[in-house]
């Protein structure tokens, strides 16, 4: 372990910190992120449990309500609330200070976020919800959760938008210099974030809220799931390329080196604006009413976007070789052992990256047409976002919260966070090791998601495959029991970074420009150019499968739910 890279040794930090009211607004982000956090943990441990047979839940509880609880708790409001308390810093810290009048912006629209979420997250408690993240109709939640999803989804574009503006701004008074790397990949993100949600706020809009309302009837399931994955997809690229922005700007500062290419990155996250968005369809491929010949096209242009991540991964790696190399690390692997290994900030995001190698494997499994029929509505997929949002991404998360609740907090990053930190790292890891591990496996005997219970895991052939000692609901839930516990202790850190360690400053970690940023093609960042491919690529792989789900609508569905 090579201390002298670890925060705590370094006492003197210059640079100046940002401006208060910028620290703020990230910080109410950050804390709003943790608390939900911790009610998701524990919806996940009662989940786990019942599913293992482990308890029953009282019956005032119910197994969908907790489930939808745990997903919309963290997948859609942990996330978005610690993106964007990181961009709001990171913005801050490379653009410089925000105006008041975009500060304005970004309060309004965390407001409306957060009214969103309060009434999301009541309607949801009260069991009037049940409806599961994704929401999928035929399944009929209150009318209210709905325009609570709009609220959201309105705010983040509100907030969105005062990032981009201040990045804008940066352009203008900068005429002909590269942007910061921090500005373009949060231009890409927020880009790709509008152009996605306009599929689920049609859905939420002209389809869920006038059937919730009781004034139709009838809803085109097809079309309302289409416009979901229209948005779904992109979403989990919502989520990784702010780890990415963490990996790829951060990460480097952390292990002493520089970034190593700045071209290659920015053309990753182009890829990503360009490809992440015509795929929904491979969520659907076991759907009726999508023609085979559509599926498969978005099926090759999911294979598409699996090359930006692998570029990514050559970066990271050409960064980490290239640092070691320099402090010293000689031989075919040597070098490794010149990276920070107790510093948690570095090994928190590394164990994401190691897990994002069988979890995107596990992706391109998915993806392949045929395979999906295998998996499609097992737990496989579970475990499957297990790791790739809930640990690369929020291991990644994890990782910058240690510096990023400090530094927020005018406070040290101590030697017990660090401490804190690995074991919190090791845990989580261990836990979803276990977690995702056996449902990865428990999917491919066939076990069924979204569901508690069926009897179909009674047949005493399935009962064989089931109480395998890797294979086993029982080792699902032992799993959970230590990701709760991780959860626990990450909250305590949340708490002791932001309210209780030492006065004092903590490093706001980037990498300096890379060698190459000179060099960077100019119309990479053109953005009406990418723009424009976007739009055109989803007009593309959408027009006409939407054209013929409309026109010829089956009749529609019976509503269930609520
Ligand atoms: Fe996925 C379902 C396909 C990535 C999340 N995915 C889901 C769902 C979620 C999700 C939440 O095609 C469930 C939705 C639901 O509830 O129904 N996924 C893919 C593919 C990728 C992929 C092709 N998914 C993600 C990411 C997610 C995420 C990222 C969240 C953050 N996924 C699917 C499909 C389904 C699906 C189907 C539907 C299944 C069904 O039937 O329902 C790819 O983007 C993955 C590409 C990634 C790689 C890995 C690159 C490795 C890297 C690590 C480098 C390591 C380093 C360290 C540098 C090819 C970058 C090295 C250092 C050393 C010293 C060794
Ligand atoms: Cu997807």
């Amino acid at each position: 372990m090579t201390q002298s890279n670890l925060a705590f040794k370094q006492t003197k930090i210059e640079e100046p910190g940002l401006h208060p009211k910028d620290s703020r607004i990230a910080m109410v982000h950050v804390s709003v992120a943790f608390v939900a956090f911790l009610l998701g943990v524990f919806g996940g441990l009662l989940q786990g449990l019942e599913r293992g047979g482990m308890i029953q839940l009282p019956s005032w509880l119910g197994y969908y309500q907790i489930l939808t609880a745990h997903g919309v708790l963290l997948a859609l409001v942990f996330t978005t609330y610690i993106i964007f308390g990181f961009l709001f810093a990171g913005m801050s810290k490379t653009h410089g200070t925000f105006t008041d009048g975009l500060r304005k912006l970004g309060w309004t629209g965390f407001s409306i976020m957060s009214i969103g979420t309060v009434l999301a997250t009541i309607m949801i408690l009260t069991n009037q919800a049940s409806v599961l993240y994704t929401f999928y109709a035929p399944l009929q939640a209150h009318w209210l959760f709905y325009v609570a999803l709009a609220l959201f989804v309105v705010g983040t574009w509100l907030s969105g938008s005062a990032l981009l503006t201040h990045y804008y701004r940066w352009k203008k008074a900068n005429p002909g210099q590269p942007t910061p790397l921090f500005g373009f990949m949060t231009t890409a993100t927020i880009l790709l974030w509008i152009i996605a949600s306009i599929g689920v706020a049609t859905t939420v809009l002209f389809q869920l809220i006038p059937w919730a309302l009781g004034l139709t009837d009838e809803i085109n399931v097809v079309l309302s799931r289409t416009l979901f994955w229209y948005f779904g997809h992109p979403l989990v690229y919502f989520w990784i390329m702010p780890a990415y922005m963490v990996w790829y700007l951060v990460v480097p500062k952390i292990i002493g080196g520089r970034l190593f290419s700045d071209s290659l990155a920015r053309l990753a996250f182009i890829l990503f604006l360009l490809f992440s968005i015509p795929i929904g369809f491979h969520h659907q491929l076991m759907e009726a009413g999508i023609s085979e010949f559509w599926k498969f096209t978005q099926t090759i242009l999911t294979f598409v976007v699996i090359v930006p991540s692998l570029l990514t991964a050559f970066s990271i790696f050409a960064t980490f070789e290239q640092t070691g190399r320099q402090k010293g690390g000689k031989g075919l692997f040597n070098w490794i052992k010149k990276l920070p290994w107790g510093d948690v900030r570095f090994f928190a995001p590394f164990m994401g990256m190691i897990v994002f190698i069988p979890a995107g494997a596990g992706g391109i499994i998915n993806a392949s047409f045929q395979l999906n029929s295998v998996i499609h509505n097992t737990l496989w997929v579970v475990g499957h976002f297990h790791l790739t949002v809930g640990t690369t991404v929020l291991l990644t998360f994890f990782g910058m919260a240690y510096w990023l609740i400090p530094v927020l907090t005018g406070r040290r990053f101590t030697k017990h966070a660090n401490r804190c930190g690995m074991v919190q790292t090791w845990l989580w890891t261990i836990g979803m090791f276990l977690m995702s591990g056996a449902m990865h496996i428990l999917g491919l005997f066939g076990a069924p998601r979204r569901t508690s219970y069926t009897t179909y895991q009674d047949h005493p052939q399935a009962l064989q495959w089931f109480e395998g000692i890797f294979a086993s609901h029982i080792t699902v839930a032992i799993g959970g029991v230590i990701l709760t516990v991780a959860g626990v202790l990450m909250f305590y850190n949340f708490i002791y970074l932001g309210f209780l360690a030492p006065k004092g400053k903590t490093e706001f970690p980037i990498t300096p420009a890379p060698l190459d940023t000179p060099n960077t093609p100019k119309y990479l960042e053109n953005w009406k150019l990418w723009i424009g491919v976007a739009i055109l690529l989803i007009l593309f792989a959408y027009t006409i499968p939407i054209f013929h789900m409309i026109v010829d609508a089956p009749p529609g569905s019976p509503t269930f739910g609520n």
